[in-house]
């Protein structure tokens, strides 16, 4: 079954890019573990290497279980082209090969994943790439940042780990007023809850270690494209750079897809009530969550987004310091980086996964020391509430280490 909007989400999850009568009646697609493909003479294999004749060469530059996840993850985004990473690092540095040179320009979200930010700022910048970031939910500061030889305009929305929202609808017009092509990294909400082809995107990213695979048993990442010359253009850089999916860890994230629009719906349901559960504690200072009517987001829900999604990040009083403590005295949830898998996971990006940046970038990213990230998952709701309860009861509202 290929991309078709007249099924509903779970239908194209759970079918989305399998054809049984393709692999001998197969279910499940088989996992094509070959890293090279026999020809019947060498014409065949001229003719194949011309791109005269169909038929699998070499698995770095295709594999039949790849495909059928790239098909699948294709037609969830509305896309027409995908191909499947190592990691979701290796499709970001892709796009960043493909599409800039010397003297190019990107704009790009300030909080965005730390090594996103970071190869930008110290390895592109070598060639001479330069790069602006700004919140990019703050439209006229994304308009101020462009610069005639703007070539990207890259958002994550939510932004890791400030959990920030950009309108891509408007981001679009921005980016293509200033002939820049709009890059989404849409990791943490997948497609089951965004789409941003809709909106204008013209690549759309994953790490598809997250929500995509949905079980923290496996890194990849994926770029998705509606436009033959941008898919020939990143499959050139990521077929020749080498940060092609491995067909065993493309049939795990393939069988993770399929649970993909139940996994959403119950991380989300929990999110919420853990959002309105920090919210009311009395040791919280702050929550950052789109599914609460002051994030200035919200709005955004029903139009852009089907859903806030299940990753929120939150500040207690006493800062840095009594966050440790909560951190340290979670036993329901996991202290681990990652994030949009069925477990929950709780981390200090200023320390972890955003520890790359300088504290100057990370202040002016909104990355304060007390933040913590919540990736809420599919656990009992009352389970991950009483964990964060007893673990809030350590902070400075009733410590009893005091
Ligand atoms: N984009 C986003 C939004 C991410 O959160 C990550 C990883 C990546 C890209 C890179 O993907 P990877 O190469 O790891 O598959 N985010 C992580 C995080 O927040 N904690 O650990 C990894």
């Amino acid at each position: 079954m290929s991309g078709n909007d007249n099924h509903g989400r779970h239908t194209e999850a759970i079918h989305g890019g399998l054809d049984p009568f393709r692999f001998e009646g197969a279910v499940s697609v088989p996992i094509f573990q070959s890293s090279t493909f026999a020809f019947k003479n060498t014409e065949q294999g001229a003719n194949r290497f011309a791109g005269k004749e169909g038929g699998y060469i070499y698995t770095r530059l295709a594999n039949p279980t790849v495909d059928a996840l790239q098909e699948s993850v294709a037609a969830m985004e509305g896309g027409t082209h995908a191909l499947a990473t190592a990691s979701g690092m290796a499709a970001v540095s892709a796009v960043y090969f493909a599409f800039t040179e010397p003297g190019a320009h990107v704009v790009a979200s300030s909080a965005m994943y730390g090594p996103s930010r970071v190869i930008l700022e110290k390895e592109f910048s070598r060639f001479k790439v330069d790069a602006t970031f700004v919140n990019t939910a703050d439209l006229d500061a994304l308009q101020a940042a462009m610069r005639p030889e703007t070539k990207l305009v890259y958002v994550e929305t939510p932004t890791n780990p400030t959990i920030e929202v950009t309108d891509l609808t408007r981001a679009a017009e921005i980016a293509h007023a200033g002939d820049a092509l709009l890059v989404v990294d849409n990791t943490f909400l997948s497609p089951y809850l965004q789409r941003p082809f809709r909106h204008g995107a013209d690549i759309v990213l994953h790490s598809m270690t997250k929500f995509l695979n949905g079980h923290a048993d496996v890194v990849a990442g994926i770029l998705v494209t509606k436009d033959d010359d941008l898919h020939a253009r990143l499959g050139y850089v990521l077929k020749n750079l080498g940060g092609t999916i491995d067909p065993h860890q493309a049939w795990l994230v393939h069988r993770g897809l399929r649970t993909l629009p139940m996994r959403m719906e119950r991380a989300q349901s929990n999110a919420i009530l853990v959002a309105k559960f920090l919210q009311s504690h009395e040791a919280v200072e702050w929550v950052n969550y789109p599914g609460l009517p002051e994030h200035p987001g919200h709005a955004l829900i029903g139009s852009q987004m089907a859903g806030p999604g299940s990753l929120l990040s939150f500040g207690v009083k006493g800062g840095l310091e009594a966050g440790a403590r909560v951190l340290n005295s979670v036993r329901v949830m996991i202290l681990a980086v990652s994030l949009g898998g069925v477990e929950s996971l709780i981390q200090h990006p200023a320390s972890m996964t955003h520890a790359g940046m300088t504290p100057e970038a990370r202040e002016a990213a909104g990355i304060s020391d007390g933040l913590i990230r919540l990736s809420v998952g599919c656990e009992n709701p009352e389970d991950l509430i009483a964990d964060l309860e007893q673990a809030l009861a350590w902070g400075p509202v009733n410590d009893r280490t005091a």
